[in-house]
């Protein structure tokens, strides 16, 4: 906690707080010398010279003089590799049994004295010291994992010196590393398990030209530049702008495009690490490339890796296959959202309905912040303030607004709190290294934290969120589940010793750090699922990790209200959907201070078009109700509320196309032509599914911009004028709007004038085709939606659209509205 921010929580909290916050900071501190030794002397070690290789199904294990390494081809393609005993499971990230190999995939000899599994999709070298190549079938290398490197404990009677070499053969018996109670290791299972806390690094090569994404949220992308990224997850503190680094969500996951074909590679392991990436050059020095290099050190755990290659859709396609489909919120969430922390009452929270109402703005979700709970207390109602919540739920839902709560993990530990003793009773907080509870100091003051990584703790928690439907609320947003714990000084989050269950494996919270807000996701989703088995949960948590869109979205957390967090806004979204979370978006205005108006329009109009569209502040933050702002926001806000609502039909095919595809409904500019450099680099624009191209203001006074087409025609949609990419175009942006342009040929759904479902489409080019795909809304159960396939033609120059069924062609049997003609200059 910086200065800021402890002032901050003094003024909500009071000044008691102040020394509480100061003994807890000691005591975290105290429990990790005392369970955490420091580590001694250590030494590197490497796999060594090959020896053997065993072929198995999909691969083989190609042993080395001191290690082994397991490599594995999915059917699919996708592929596995993994030291030392480290195999696909047990992972937090992946969404059941790993894939089955591939049957046809071999192991052969290699030429220089390595190995090599040849399958259809990939090729997967291994050089004769342990470095692994992913090759397309073609032979053109997608990415080289360098042979890692170990640290090792050095044991009585060893020597210190340098790398292993030679006599270290005898590595194979000398690698248990770490016995003592309180350092996570069981000491049983592979030898990886046996280590797990010693600390690793592998160095990876990528081509030249490759460009990195992903890494989970960064402030600083979507384009990943050289510098460290670290892999922990972490509340700022304050509100964050885009040097800030990590954030709430952090993953082992990245995004290489390069012209060769784009690769996503993850390795599973949650402990503590950083990457650091720095981008390749061609033709540097004497006309040699240097490769791009993207260098991971973790803190302990597996070294293990899955590489998915393919073009950006398969990529992300063979990501959701593995780790999940992500959960499909429903309808009503794709709507316009309001939040505020602090709205106070019952009586605020009408006046903003009401206020949204009489401008005759859309409303469709308000979200109830941890103001609303008795004395900051989770599963709990201020009834001064909240005399009647569900009657207040009920009033809104028939006026076409549902409410959301949040829920924050810690539980404020005192005796007669019903939640606290529940768990108590459960056994479900986590304990330190001697058995004691672990105490943190959070909004409600000192607080106890479920263990989400043991089962029975996330079914208790679960059934907490019976209180919350009883409420009348009907979603949840988790918040502070990095986990938090204010701190004037060190890491503002439990003792690295605190125990684990980590699902009976038991560990340390060096290893369930980063997963916490993932198992919280995943106690909450199972919860509300068991509740109300006949309705999709929506939940979307600030923290998570690989894996975490199983269970719903996130949002960009505390966002600096400025240029800067707008921009970085964009890269949050985008860099998430690339990780395989389609469903998020900022706080609209951002999270402090007071946007000017101009500020808080172009956040609007960028907000509009993003999954998760909700205005949100702090509680000594200016407003952020559109109408704040003079007649001239209001109007233009409007517009982009309305254009909004009239395209949900197209925001829930991309919701459900998400949930087939892995797809985002957000992707970067270069996502159907991932060769084209100059998309890579371009960062302030996005397609919104196949047919849009959004390109936001992102910064202030702009009234014309820039925008780089990917090849093909697109239609301003303001103007009907049409411009052939690949290009860039000059296009303006009045403060009434952004620019949007349309795919020729693009068949989007719509909500026509009457409200019903219609088409719209945009003219396809003279000789070529069009068309779209349209899910409709199936209702917010667990409907299977079917997906509607038109094509767009033209024919002696009439737009014709026709429903392509697996019989033929027939009338596209909605209303369809034609715009644009392409070719035409306006
Ligand atoms: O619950 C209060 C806030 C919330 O409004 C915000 O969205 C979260 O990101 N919360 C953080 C805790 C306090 C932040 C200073």
């Amino acid at each position: 906690m910086n200065g800021r921010e402890l002032v901050r929580s003094m003024k909500v909290l009071g000044s008691v707080e102040g020394l509480r916050l100061v003994r807890s900071a000691w005591r975290r501190h105290r429990i990790d010398a005392r369970a955490l030794p420091p580590r001694g002397a250590e030494r590197a070690r490497v796999p060594g010279p090959v020896v053997e290789a065993e072929p198995l199904p999909g691969g083989g294990i190609i042993r080395f003089a001191r290690s082994e390494l397991r490599v594995s081809v999915s059917a699919g393609g996708t592929v596995f590799w993994g030291w030392d005993g480290a195999g696909p499971l047990p992972s937090y990230a992946l969404a059941g049994d790993p894939p089955e190999p591939d049957p046809r995939a071999v192991l052969e000899p290699d030429t220089d004295g390595g190995w090599r599994v040849v399958s259809e999709r990939v090729t997967v070298a291994v050089s004769r010291h342990g470095a692994v190549e992913v090759r397309t079938p073609g032979g053109v290398v997608l990415r080289r994992d360098l042979p890692p490197r170990w640290w090792e404990p050095v044991r009585n009677g060893e020597s210190r010196g340098g790398e292993s070499r030679g006599g270290e053969s005898r590595g194979r018996t000398s690698r248990g590393t770490e016995t003592a109670a309180g350092q996570g290791g069981s000491g049983e299972g592979s030898p990886w398990t046996a280590r797990r806390a010693a600390r690793w690094v592998q160095r990876s090569e990528v081509p030249a030209d490759a460009r990195f994404f992903g890494l989970g949220g960064r402030a600083s992308g979507p384009r990943l530049r050289d510098g460290s990224y670290r892999l922990w997850n972490t509340d700022p503190s304050a509100a964050f702008s885009p040097g800030d680094d990590p954030l709430y969500i952090t993953m082992p996951v990245q995004l290489v495009v390069a012209d060769a074909g784009t690769h996503l590679a993850f390795h599973d392991n949650s402990w503590d690490g950083r990457v650091l990436l720095s981008e390749g050059e061609e033709g540097a020095g004497s006309g040699h490339d240097r490769p791009g290099t993207s260098e991971l050190r973790m803190e302990g755990g597996p070294l293990r890796c899955w590489v998915i290659v393919g073009t950006p859709a398969r990529v992300l396609h063979g990501w959701a296959a593995l780790t999940g489909a992500p959960a499909l919120p429903p309808s009503w969430a794709l709507g316009p959202q309001h939040a505020r922390w602090g709205f106070g009452s019952e009586r605020e929270v009408r006046r903003v309905v009401d206020g949204y109402r009489d401008r005759g703005l859309p409303l469709s979700v308000l979200h109830l912040d941890i103001d609303h709970y008795d004395g900051h207390r989770v599963f709990t109602v201020d009834r001064e303030r909240f005399p009647d919540l569900s009657g207040l739920a009920d009033e809104l839902r028939e006026r076409g607004v549902r409410l959301v709560s949040i829920v924050d993990p810690a539980v404020k530990a005192e005796p007669g709190n019903a939640v606290y003793e529940g768990g108590r009773a459960a056994g479900a907080f986590v304990r330190d290294d001697r058995g004691e509870e672990v105490r943190g100091v959070v909004w409600p003051g000192e607080c106890a934290y479920p263990d989400f990584t043991d089962p029975k703790a996330r079914k208790w928690w679960g059934g907490l969120y019976e209180e919350r439907l009883k409420q009348g609320f009907s979603g949840v947003w988790h918040d502070m589940n990095e986990p938090v714990s204010f701190a004037p000084f060190g890491d503002r989050t439990l003792p690295r010793s605190a125990r684990h269950c980590l699902e009976g494996r038991g560990g340390d919270h060096r290893e369930a750090h980063n997963v916490y807000g993932l198992a919280m996701a995943q106690a909450g989703y199972e919860g509300l699922r068991a509740l109300r088995p006949e309705e999709r949960p929506f939940l979307f948590s600030r923290s998570g990790w690989a894996g975490m869109q199983r269970y719903g979205g996130t949002w960009s957390g505390d966002v600096s209200t400025g240029w800067p967090g707008l921009r970085a806004s964009l890269a949050l979204v985008l860099g998430l959907g690339l990780c395989g979370v389609p469903y998020s978006g900022p706080d609209v205005g951002g999270f402090d201070g007071a946007p000017s108006p101009e500020l808080f329009l172009r956040w609007y109009q960028l907000g509009a078009w993003l999954p998760l569209f909700r205005t949100h502040a702090a509680f000594d933050a200016g407003r952020r109700e559109p109408w704040e702002f003079g007649p001239e926001v209001l109007e233009h806000a409007r517009a982009a509320l309305l254009e909004r609502e009239r395209l949900r039909p197209y925001f829930v095919t991309l919701s459900r196309l998400a949930r087939m595809t892995g797809a985002p409904y957000v992707r970067p500019v270069w996502w159907g032509t991932p060769e084209d450099r100059a998309l890579r680099d371009c960062e302030d624009a996005f397609l919104l599914g196949d047919s849009l191209l959004v390109a936001p203001v992102l910064s202030q006074g702009t009234d014309r911009r820039a925008v780089r087409l990917p090849r093909g025609w697109w239609y301003d949609t303001a103007t009907g004028r049409a411009y052939e990419g690949p290009g860039q175009v000059l296009l303006d942006a009045p403060l009434s709007r952004v620019p949007v342009l349309a795919r020729a040929g693009a068949v989007i759904p719509v909500r026509g004038e009457d409200g019903e479902p219609a088409l719209e489409v945009w003219a396809p080019v003279a000789g070529r085709t069009g068309g779209g795909l349209v899910v409709r809304d199936a209702g917010d159960g667990w409907e299977q939606a079917e997906i509607e396939r038109y094509q767009s033609r033209l024919v002696d120059g009439r737009v014709v659209v026709e429903r392509v069924t697996d019989e033929g062609v027939e009338e596209a049997g909605l209303p369809v509205r034609v715009r644009g003609r392409a070719g035409s200059d306006g």
